[in-house]
């Protein structure tokens, strides 16, 4: 029995040395498979993390009002691959103070939201 308990200590210990080492190898392909899909020019906007799930491409400079769109768009921004030379700006809107900076994307760049910022934007504008 006691030699039972020890070999499911030591292959639990093995599968979770495997688990640790196989996952970052493991995201980064699937981040970089992902990131990919957003057509150079274009500003996309995705529902999950490193650009999986796009919902939105920015049709041109400009500021968009996410929860006008049908269905709305408005909270659910996770990350957001800019692909242009705008630079791109975040808002969240709040019923007392108006539209608040969320954050703001350079051009080329692109972003996982961080937690306090997932799920919050309502509006993008397109600065050029
Ligand atoms: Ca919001």
């Amino acid at each position: 029995m006691r030699h039972l308990k020890n070999l499911l200590v030591l292959t639990t210990s093995v599968a979770a040395v495997v688990a640790l080492t196989a996952l970052p190898a493991e995201a980064a392909g699937t981040a970089d498979r992902t990131w990919g899909k957003c057509g150079s020019g274009n500003t996309c906007l995705f529902d999950g993390r490193y650009g999986r799930y796009k919902f939105w491409t920015a049709p041109d400079c400009g500021f968009y009002d996410l929860s006008k769109m049908r269905p709305r768009l408005d909270d659910r921004l996770s990350s957001i691959r800019n692909r242009s030379d705008a630079r791109v700006v975040l808002f969240d809107w709040d019923s007392t103070t108006g539209w608040n900076h969320v954050r703001t994307i350079s051009p080329w760049k692109k972003a996982n939201l961080r937690p306090h910022e997932n799920n919050r934007v309502d509006a993008i504008e397109i600065d050029c």
